[in-house]
């Protein structure tokens, strides 16, 4: 089967979801395949903490209501350390900043229902997908629909929204993408429980026996992170363990952790990631395709949203007005983003987690650093406007 549009999108995550939503406010029209199924996407557990500027972009686009409604604001957060907890206030801070919970797994479903609602072309467990062409200004995307037929798409432009394990930055010409990497020797082991959650903001705890992190997602259900070595096995941490561990590492006096029962339970390594450029003539890389981020910073999501936010401005200059500049601009303009987001995370990373090995000077620079940020305003001003978002998303 043969067919054609105007932008082809590889994947259906934030990103690619979300492409599809802004272009077609702007009259372009677009495929999304995606080779997981609308259960598993809609499932995935994954991000929990938007930024002021996406929440503001997600409302400016019609995608508000339910994050509105549900949506939990935080204006600071807790940064806890030898065995005291500091608040830091955001608001007081940046000028009235704040950062919103709302879970990705409620945005995937709301820009799914938004783009079905809308007519858009969404295909779910696609199988085969290949990006080609990509030398000529009508590159083609290829893939196999749930029912087994194969497709051929003409299109004007392709979206590489496709993850970290995708196909469409491998498929840039060998020799182009320059990969900038840092691995982390530990992971995080992530829970999400049946309980309200025991605190009314996020708590950073930096504790001599690992990182621990109390999220959330509604008022009824918690989302708690402990650091793990890199190779853990999730086979060793039975939920009795777990609570043990986060009571011990989060645990102040006068403070109690609430359990309940654990819906969910998985471990994910850390890593940081940055691949250069976004671009190939016009396929365009976006989100974790492009680079990844460990979680302590809370970017993931927020990039994936800020990279697609751009982009679609660029591919309407492109595709409608006939202008490249912008899409030109697109990998240098995004890529400053996401090295401010890079060096963010890794120093949050570096700062709260403990490193294996017997030396002292690790630990030493870690709590000068954490006293400094919970007692200079200059420094928690510092933290504050890079987790709340420091650039704003322009959406004209
Ligand atoms: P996604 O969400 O990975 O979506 C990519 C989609 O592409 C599909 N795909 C393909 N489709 C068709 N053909 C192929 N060949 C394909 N290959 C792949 C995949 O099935 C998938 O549906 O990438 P996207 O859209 O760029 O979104 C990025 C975010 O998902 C990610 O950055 C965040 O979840 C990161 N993250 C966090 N980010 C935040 O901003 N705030 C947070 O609080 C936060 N917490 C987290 C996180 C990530 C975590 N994990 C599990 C990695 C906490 C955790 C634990
Ligand atoms: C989450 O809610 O899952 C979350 C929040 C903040 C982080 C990481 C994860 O830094």
């Amino acid at each position: 089967m043969t067919a054609s549009t105007q932008v082809a999108i590889v994947g259906a995550g934030p990103a690619g979801l979300l492409l599809s939503h802004l272009l077609a406010l702007r009259g372009i029209d677009s495929i999304v395949v995606e080779n997981r199924s609308r259960a598993y996407c809609e499932a995935r557990q994954r991000a929990g903490l938007l930024e002021a500027g996406t929440t503001e972009l997600l409302r400016g686009v019609g995608l508000g209501q339910r994050m509105d409604a549900e949506g939990l604001e935080h204006g600071g957060i807790y940064l806890q350390f030898a065995g005291e907890r500091h608040h830091l206030d955001f608001k007081d801070l940046t000028g009235g900043r704040w950062v919103t919970i709302y879970a990705q797994t409620e945005i995937v479903k709301d820009l799914i229902q938004a783009r079905l609602a809308a007519g858009a072309q969404l295909e779910f467990e696609v199988s085969d997908t290949e990006v080609a062409d990509l030398d000529q200004d009508r590159p083609l995307l290829r893939y196999t629909d749930a029912a087994g037929t194969r497709h051929e798409v003409r299109c004007e432009a392709i979206a590489g929204c496709d993850g970290f394990h995708g196909i469409c930055r491998d498929s840039m010409p060998p020799g182009l993408v320059q990969v900038a990497e840092r691995g982390y020797p530990y992971s995080w082991l992530g829970i999400l429980a049946t309980v309200p959650p025991s605190t009314d903001e996020l708590i950073y705890a930096r504790h001599e026996d690992g990182f621990a992190l109390h999220t959330m997602r509604t008022r009824q259900v918690s989302r708690l992170y402990l650091q793990v070595s890199a190779d853990e096995d999730i086979e060793r941490w039975p939920d009795d363990r777990i609570w043990a561990e986060l009571r011990h590492r989060l645990g102040v006096p006068g403070w109690q952790l609430k359990d309940g029962p654990i819906t969910e339970k998985a471990i994910t390594p850390m890593r940081s990631f940055v691949a250069s450029p976004m671009r190939y003539r016009r396929l365009f890389l976006a989100g974790d395709a492009a680079h990844i981020v460990p979680p302590t910073g809370a970017k993931g999501l927020n990039l994936a949203m800020a990279d697609v936010t751009v982009l679609a401005t660029a591919l309407t200059s492109l595709l409608r007005d006939g202008d490249p500049a912008p899409a030109d601009a697109y990998s240098d303009a995004s890529l400053r983003r996401v090295w401010r987001a890079t060096h963010f995370s890794w120093w949050m990373t570096s700062m709260l987690h403990v490193d294996p090995g017997p030396d002292r000077f690790g630990p030493e620079l870690q709590l000068a650093q954490l006293r400094y940020v919970t007692s200079s305003r200059a420094a928690a001003t510092t933290l504050a406007e890079n987790y709340t978002g420091y650039y704003p998303l322009h959406w004209p």
